[in-house]
């Protein structure tokens, strides 16, 4: 079938523009809602590629930058016409609102208002004290985001999604005028900017899951993943699953981090999270050996499995040096550097989660800006993963910075974690390619793919809009929340149904908008968050 495939949201002024024909055509033409040809060009062929299986031909349109910020336009070439775009200044603005909105939606606990959730309101849930396994022990940990389409609350998950926003924050300070409707929380300066009353929730739920001694519960959640029920209807006994050294430094990490952002807000509250972040590092010292986490047997929650904590730990150390500036954490950097380097894969400094975490301590180490061997090393690194990128971009017609192998669970957070990169990478060197291969990331997630859909719910025409999420699936609401960024294709079609799907499909099409698709089709929070780092560098 003849397709034209386009970012269904829109493109920013100024910015390259580009459109993906599945066809070969002489031209093509941009027709505004009166069905007016306003611009004219000719596809170039690229070819094909093992990422779309398809022979693409691109439709550059970069040159037409209309005026008239509300008006929308689609592609035409040889009788096919593409969804409808805008162009703008502000094409994201409403995008960035309902992304970061969907981490109140997912709040976990008594914390939602009807003021504020709307049709998307549920009643309290999951307000019981939870069992420490093993123990019998009751311990309070309500609150924070439900992880995903499940109602579980994975540690080293809240962390990750919390460093995408928080490093976000400190990266651009844009991010702090965004505003999402969100209840108003009081500091020593005012009002908390809304991200960060928002990552307040996780922030504060994370501080209950820190034992006594220091170290962090890996997870709270069902001993199954409950059916789908409205989260209120959630009734099972919640489990405090066991400590694990990468939950304690990731919480670590992620406290130090906040210290750093909060002290400018709220300098009592930075000091309570200084505070946890040193009990967490103390922790961590003085148990040196990894402690791993697998399921207890029988029990299919999130197992959130890592084969090693040195990233967690590198990133522990390089947050806690960036909070504090005290070289013991600089010894723990180098140490863990060392013992990471020894693993043999070059690119683990730019990994951001949820697994390998080393990126992030990247991240603190790049923000601390020594200008030391560490440092500079750290930049090169981030640079030729930029350059990789750039790259692999230029093999698909889609100048998508993804491989074959890259489609897997998840694919859409391996490809806004690129993004990620590459985003840090142009704010070290400047190059064209970088700002090139952003906006093409997000053209794709945004609709120019070859399934023809935006993976951001409400955002664009031929948006997916059944997302494996258990409110969703279970409320009486038509249409999912809007801004939630599904998993994407993957070619490991892991779940029943997808299994269903031919197997030899190309990896971009590996793909169904279908709720039972949990391989496929679910939401999490950390998905939501590497969207909300990469646009705040776009506002
Ligand atoms: O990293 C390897 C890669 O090297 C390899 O080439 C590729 C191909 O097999 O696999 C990659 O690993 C994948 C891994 O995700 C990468 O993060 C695994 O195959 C894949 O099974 C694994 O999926 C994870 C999934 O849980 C199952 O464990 C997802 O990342 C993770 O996001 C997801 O998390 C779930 C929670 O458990 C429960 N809550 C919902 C959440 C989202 O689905
Ligand atoms: O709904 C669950 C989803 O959130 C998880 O990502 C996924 C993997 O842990 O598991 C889903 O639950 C499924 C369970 O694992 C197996 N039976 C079907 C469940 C979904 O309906
Ligand atoms: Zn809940």
């Amino acid at each position: 079938m003849k397709q034209i495939y386009v970012n269904q949201s829109g493109f920013l002024t100024g910015d390259n523009k580009r459109a993906v024909l599945n066809f070969p055509a002489d031209k093509f033409y941009i027709i505004n809602e009166k069905n007016e040809a306003v611009f004219e060009g000719k596809p170039t062929h690229f070819g094909k590629d093992d990422i779309s299986g398809e022979d693409t031909y691109i439709a550059d349109f970069s040159e037409f930058d209309p005026q008239g910020a509300e008006d929308t336009y689609r592609i035409c070439a040889d009788g096919a016409e593409s969804a409808s775009f805008r162009i703008s200044d502000n094409v994201y603005d409403a995008l960035m609102h309902d992304v970061c909105k969907c981490f109140y939606y997912l709040r976990c606990s008594d914390a939602l208002s009807e003021e504020y959730a709307g049709e998307y309101y549920h009643k309290p849930c999951h307000m019981d004290m939870a069992t420490v396994y093993g123990e019998g022990t009751r311990v309070d940990v309500c609150g924070g985001w439900h992880d995903a389409g499940d109602y579980g609350r994975y540690s080293t998950a809240g962390a990750v999604a919390l460093a995408h926003l928080l490093y976000g924050v400190r990266f651009f300070d844009s991010l702090t005028k965004v505003s999402f409707d969100i209840p108003k929380i009081k500091c020593d300066t005012g009002e908390l900017p809304d991200i960060l009353a928002e990552c307040k929730v996780e922030l504060d739920f994370l501080l209950k899951m820190q034992r006594e001694d220091g170290a962090v519960w890996h997870k709270v959640t069902t001993f199954m993943h409950a059916p789908f029920v409205m989260p209120e209807e959630d009734k099972d006994e919640l489990f405090l699953f066991p400590v694990s050294s990468m939950a304690t430094a990731d919480i670590a990490a992620v406290f130090a981090l906040a210290h750093t952002v909060y002290r400018d807000y709220d300098k009592a509250y930075a000091k309570v999270l200084l505070k946890a972040a040193g009990r967490a590092y103390d922790w961590l010292t003085l148990n040196q050996e990894p402690l791993l986490f697998k399921n207890a047997d029988g029990s299919n929650t999130g197992e959130y499995g890592e084969d090693e904590d040195f990233s967690n730990r590198f990133w522990a150390a390089a947050s806690m040096y960036e909070a504090t500036g005290d070289k013991k954490y600089r010894e723990d950097i180098i140490k863990y550097r060392d013992e990471l380097n020894k693993l043999g894969d070059k690119r683990i400094f730019t990994y951001l989660g949820w697994g390998p975490v080393a990126g992030l301590g990247s991240l603190s180490i790049i923000l601390k800006n020594d200008g030391d061997d560490i440092n500079k090393d750290i930049n090169e690194r981030f640079i030729n993963e930029a350059d990789r990128l750039a790259g692999v971009a230029s093999t698909n017609g889609f100048n998508l910075c993804m491989r074959a192998d890259d489609f897997f669970w998840g694919s859409n957070m391996e490809l806004l974690k690129f993004l990620m990169v590459v985003t840090v990478a142009k704010g070290i060197k400047d190059d064209a390619r970088y700002a090139d291969v952003i906006g093409s990331g997000i053209d794709y997630l945004l609709g120019c793919n070859s399934m023809d859909t935006s993976y951001v719910t409400g955002h664009g025409e031929k948006a997916y809009r059944n997302p494996h999420l258990r409110p969703t699936v279970t409320d009486d609401v038509e249409e999912p929340w809007p801004g939630l960024v599904s998993g994407g294709p993957n070619r490991g079609l892991q779940d029943e149904k997808a299994a269903l799907l031919p197997h030899d499909l190309p990896p971009m099409k590996c793909y169904l908008d279908d709720w039972e698709c949990y391989s496929l089709n679910e939401i999490t929070i950390y998905w939501n968050s590497p969207l909300v780092f990469v646009l705040a560098s776009m506002l």
